[in-house]
């Protein structure tokens, strides 16, 4: 055994021990528990971050620690390989994105397996091989059969000078990226899934009782985003009419309200600049068509709308108070979203903040119709009671006034419903899922444009419909517009003429929806999923980034219950547990350029200035960086998540070559509790290197000498309790089998910070034990340390598996791999003498010992002859001796 911790060499001869037995391949094992472990799919980006290696490291924590507990592991490993980066790449480098990607795999693939982690990679899937993606198109076709995907105009991001469709992301303060032109709202036809269909059983679990496993804020986020809203849908009445002198709508505007109870307050009706309200207003008035024309280029989301300023203008119609018959004034305003509710509001400036903001810059009249007792209504600033609902009453309303909100929706409700114009309603706030992407680089839509039958479905039998791997986009359009081989020889389903393929792909969050069931089955090619899937599903842990916690779960969970419709898995929710990993950050520093621009520095190049309470107040540089000379002042702006953009990012790969991949994944464990964020600290690299070292000389030590015989009575566990052993023996027992009850509990829960610093208390109590003469103590020795090596095997499972090898346990207890979780040896936890705290007059004056099994007259008598308590009462006489059981012993004089 090599005296040093060679951490190369260790490495290196673990991963070859495992790939010679293919360590982490698993079958469905009918025979044992099985527990299914995953991460959130990588996108191949180009190399691993921290975030990775935390990620992963968890994941193999868990899935190793389970697999030693006797279960049937499986943690599989794939690629979110379709998406954008690709394809930006391939315009700056001019190489193809199927290049690009499978190039960032490989690499990516190696340096995962320079972590040592235990992943099963026969199951690898990377969602750019068509025979992943065959499925996306197999079940995209099953959907538009059961009506759960249709086609319907979009609204899309249009940049008139690249002549393209942009992503959400594409668009920087209303610009195209690239072109910098004013981007345009277009509608054009693209594809649906009808996610809403299931808003009701989506919601029901995520408020229910049924996901236990899953975080708390993270299940609330799905509940707003799903945003189920009862109220009341109702509408006003008027005789407006088109250019073919139709009534619009028929007469009828509908409005969705959750205050129903404040429709007495009504001064104003607002619509969306899409509503057909709106666009008849245009026609004919310059001022209104610029409006709507302005609103186009603002932003879409629902977080732009809220924050910015509320615009409108008049439209000059009016329609019908339906209960009051008087008419009120429709405007159209930029903060009414076409796609909620009916895409119009009923005003009600007195109770609802955006409509007090509006009313407020238009001079529109504010009718307060609420009140809430002992408050005072301000008509020129808005106070948060005006909007409460639980205290409120109803005032100035007629018939409707001295009612609760609740009495009042119901009353409200029922005389619109009388009238025939209204009635309770709920609504979501979730949409249809848009799954057409106008982009190259993602799963085709398998769908044949004819000229005569329209949109067809390409048969099933022709599926996969193959993406060409050869296309360089360049900026304008898709590129499979014109890839002819694309199109060449495709003929109309229906009527066999020449058509063409749609060229539109899909939404890369749908390879994620599923690909964790895949990981079941990976290589089945005659059906998605199959007996894989019955056996891992539902998945037991995943693991991810808490930027995922909306929409990919969402996403996942519904389609899932489409495949269980479908009759092809069994499970309603396909993840049991849910964990969000903290964020890895790291100091950033960063100073303004000459011209003003904002320049960032590696924390290597930067020290910290301090005050005097050691306060960090600036920073200055430590080494030369381009023309600034050692000692320039630099801006410290504090923490933030690693980023290539701000210089702070920390390449694992650094790490693994100068530590190796033991201490990096020591240290993302141990520096915070896996749900925590982690704040990055060089000295804490260095500090787990020094605790691996440690162990390694530990291990040499024992290695010297013969331990057969204390192995083999380790081997044989049960006889350890008749062991005679020594005071000293005893010690050390009590305090690592203490330390493992510790560990064992923090292992279930996940908390794999404390279990490293539970193996850190093992060395240092094995370190310390000297008694080699001690009853049983090369016993007490072996034992411990083939305890800590367990422990600690699952965090740094290369170190450990050479440590265990060496020392023989290998050859006794089996292969790390499998080798059972040790066990608490009760007997060990009971204490022949315990340690009680003395106080004196409440303050802390030293300890006592004291049998385990001492009542209490005996514990009063040892601590008043004690030498602490002397020494502090000098000679006073004990007025009283309280003891607290196993705690402490106060002694009043
Ligand atoms: C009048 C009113 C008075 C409202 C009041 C609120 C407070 P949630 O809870 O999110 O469902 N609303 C309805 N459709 C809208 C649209 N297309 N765009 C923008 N806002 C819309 O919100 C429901 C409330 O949002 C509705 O209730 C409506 O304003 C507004 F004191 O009606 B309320």
């Amino acid at each position: 055994m090599q005296d040093k911790y060679q951490h190369t060499d260790v490495e290196r001869d673990a991963h070859s021990h495992w790939a010679a037995s293919d360590a982490y391949r698993v079958t469905e094992d009918e025979s044992k528990p099985k527990f299914y472990a995953c991460s959130m799919l990588p996108y191949p980006s180009g190399k691993l971050h921290m975030g990775h290696v935390r990620n992963y490291t968890i994941n193999d924590m868990l899935t190793r620690q389970l697999r030693m507990k006797g279960m049937n592991v499986l943690m599989p490993m794939g690629w979110d390989a379709f998406g954008l980066p690709a394809e930006n790449a391939a315009l700056k480098n001019g190489v193809p994105p199927a290049k690009w990607t499978y190039e960032n795999i490989a690499y990516m693939k190696k340096q995962m397996q320079s972590m040592g982690l235990a992943i099963d990679w026969s199951r690898e899937i990377a969602t750019c091989d068509p025979d992943y993606y065959r499925w996306n198109q197999w079940l995209f076709l099953k959907m538009l059969e059961k009506g759960i995907a249709y086609r319907k105009t979009q609204v899309v991001n249009w940049d008139p000078v690249d002549q393209t469709v942009l992503a959400n992301e594409q668009v920087i303060d209303g610009r195209g990226w690239r072109t910098g032109a004013l981007v345009e709202k277009r509608e054009i036809p693209g594809y649906y899934l009808k996610i809403t269909d299931y808003a009701e059983e989506l919601l029901g679990s995520v408020t229910g009782d049924q996901l236990p496993g899953w975080p708390e804020r993270v299940k609330l986020m799905q509940e707003n985003w799903i945003g189920k809203s009862e109220g009341v849908r109702f509408a006003f009445t008027h005789d407006i009419r088109g250019d073919d002198g139709a009534l619009i709508g028929d007469g009828r505007m509908y409005v969705f309200t959750t205050r129903a109870d404040t429709i007495m307050g009504v001064t104003f009706c607002a619509v969306a600049p899409e509503h057909p309200l709106a666009a008849h207003a245009a026609r004919g008035n310059a001022e209104i068509a610029a409006f709507i024309e302005e609103c186009k280029s603002g932003g879409t989301t629902e977080a732009e709308l809220a924050t910015q300023e509320k615009k409108g203008v008049r439209t000059g119609l009016t329609v019908t108070h339906p209960l009051t018959g008087e008419p009120v004034e429709v405007w159209v305003g930029n903060y009414v979203l076409m796609s909620y509710g009916d895409g119009a509001v009923m005003g009600v400036p007195a109770h609802d903040e955006r409509d007090f903001a509006f009313a407020l810059k238009y001079g529109i009249e504010i009718k307060q119709v609420v009140l809430v007792d002992g408050e005072t209504y301000d008509y020129h600033r808005w106070q948060d009671w005006y909007g409460d609902k639980q205290r409120g009453v109803t005032v100035n309303s007629d018939s409707f006034s001295g009612l609760s909100h609740k009495e009042a929706v119901a009353a409200v409700a029922h005389a619109l419903n009388e009238k025939g114009l209204g009635d309770l309603k709920t609504t979501w706030r979730l949409r249809d899922w848009g799954v057409s992407r106008q982009r190259y680089w993602g799963t085709p839509i398998p769908i044949i444009h004819c000229d005569e039958h329209g949109a067809v479905p390409v048969p099933e039998k022709d599926l996969p419909v193959v993406l060409p791997q050869d296309c360089i986009p360049d900026g304008s359009g898709n590129p499979l517009h014109k890839h002819e081989g694309f199109h060449a020889g495709v003929t109309c389903p229906v009527c066999g003429k020449p058509a063409r393929r749609e060229t539109d792909t899909m939404d890369t969050f749908v390879d994620s929806s599923w690909y964790f069931m895949r990981y079941c089955d990976p290589k089945n090619s005659e059906a998605m999923v199959a007996e894989g899937a019955k056996y891992w599903m539902p998945m037991d842990q995943y693991i991810g980034g808490i930027e995922h916690a909306i929409l990919h779960l969402l996403y996942a969970r519904f389609w899932t219950k489409v495949m269980r419709d479908l009759g092809l898995v069994t499970v309603d929710e396909p993840f049991t547990r849910l964990l969000t990993q903290g964020m890895v950050l790291n100091h950033i520093y960063s100073r303004r350029t000459d011209k003003g621009a904002k320049e960032y520095f590696w924390p290597h190049d930067v020290e910290h200035v301090l005050d005097e309470g050691g306060k960090i107040v600036g920073a200055k540089l430590k080494n030369a960086v381009g023309d600034l000379p050692v000692g320039t002042p630099i801006d410290y702006e504090g923490v933030g998540t690693m980023s290539k953009s701000k210089n702070n990012g920390i390449d694992p790969q650094d790490l693994i070559e100068k530590y190796g991949a033991d201490t990096a994944r020591l240290y993302t464990m141990f520096t915070a509790p896996p749900e925590a964020t982690l704040e990055w600290n060089d000295a804490a690299v260095e500090g787990s290197y020094r605790f691996l070292r440690r162990v390694w000389n530990f291990g040499y030590k024992l290695s010297v000498a013969d331990h057969s015989v204390a192995l083999a009575s380790v081997a044989g566990a049960s006889r350890l309790q008749d062991v005679p052993f020594g005071k000293e023996a005893k010690a050390l027992r009590l305090e690592i089998h203490t330390v493992l009850k510790q560990v064992d509990y923090d292992y279930q829960r996940m908390q794999y910070n404390t279990v490293v610093s539970g193996a850190m208390k093992m060395i240092n109590a094995l370190e310390s034990f000297k008694a080699m003469d001690s009853a049983g103590a090369p016993i007490a020795l072996i034992e411990g340390f083939g305890i800590l090596l367990r422990v600690l095997y699952p965090a740094t499972p290369h170190i450990t598996h050479a440590l265990w090898s060496r020392l023989g346990y290998a050859g006794v207890l089996g292969d790390l791999l499998d080798a059972a979780w040790p066990q608490v040896d009760e007997s060990a936890l009971v204490q022949d003498e315990i340690e009680l705290m003395l106080q004196v007059g409440g303050k802390l004056r030293g300890s006592i010992r004291v049998a385990a099994a001492a009542d209490k007259a005996e514990i009063e008598r040892v601590a008043v002859a004690s030498e602490d308590f002397q020494k502090f009462a000098a000679g006073a006489t004990p007025k009283k001796v309280i003891v607290v059981p196993g705690r402490l012993v106060n002694i009043v004089i």
